[in-house]
């Protein structure tokens, strides 16, 4: 009986109940000092804890951690939020210091710290682009490795994934185009004004600049995405 007892106070220590939950707001305030920002935008939590981040009000908000403890081998990043109550919440179990941004108000301060346990020590930590994010997508869907995290961010990878967009330069000689795309849902990109490789082969002479567009975008490489379709939308 006492050895049951015991058994039965170590699986409560052990259980999540014990866990705490937190919740971070995304703000828009766009006549405020601050326009947009985490609230809080640093917390401190324990190995086990979840943190929600939930949309305060009705704009484009997401998050995605750039910088993560050595040890966190998948991707943090939400689907773009919308509407106001839009929420993501993870369960963060690698003690360390964790950066975050809102890609869209990225330059205008949106980004915030949390630390796990405890901060961790120059070098212990690893940046994670945006690019990559996608990248271990495409891998985690492709060896069927995928988690509860990669599914949020919605459908599988195709070989080929469609964008559309609207052109902001091309350079027919370096074979670039800059497009702000829409929400590419496939790559969990938000929406973002980005310079792309246009592959061989593929005609820009009828793509100029205020042009909407539909693209393909495929993989090339580690951590690069190339135009291998472009055509004007209608
Ligand atoms: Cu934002």
């Amino acid at each position: 009986m006492k050895k049951f007892m015991l058994a039965t106070a170590l699986v409560l220590l052990a259980s999540p109940a014990f866990a705490k939950d937190y919740t971070i707001k995304e703000v828009s305030d766009p006549a405020g000092d601050k326009p947009y920002y985490f609230d809080p935008d640093t917390l401190t939590i324990q190995p086990g804890d979840t943190v929600s981040f939930i949309n305060a009000q009705e704009d484009m908000h997401d998050v995605m951690f750039v910088e993560v403890p050595k040890g966190v081998d998948e991707m943090i990043m939400s689907p773009m939020h919308e509407k106001e109550g839009d929420k993501f919440s993870y369960t963060f179990t690698v003690p360390g210091t964790y950066k975050f941004h809102c890609h869209p108000h990225e330059k205008l301060g949106m980004k915030g710290t949390l630390i796990v346990g405890q901060a961790s020590k120059s070098g212990e930590t690893v940046m994670m682009g945006h690019h990559k994010m996608g990248m271990m997508h495409d891998n985690a869907m492709k060896t069927g490795e995928h988690n509860a995290s990669a599914h949020q961010k919605g459908t599988a990878v195709a070989n080929e994934v469609l964008a559309t967009g609207k052109v902001n330069i091309v350079d027919i000689s370096a074979r670039t185009v800059n497009i702000t795309h829409d929400p590419i849902k496939a790559l969990g990109w938000p929406k973002m004004k980005m310079e792309f490789q246009v592959a061989k082969g593929v005609d820009l002479s009828n793509i100029k600049a205020g042009d909407v567009v539909k693209f393909s975008l495929k993989a090339e490489g580690e951590d690069n995405y190339v135009v291998v379709k472009i055509q004007q939308a209608n």
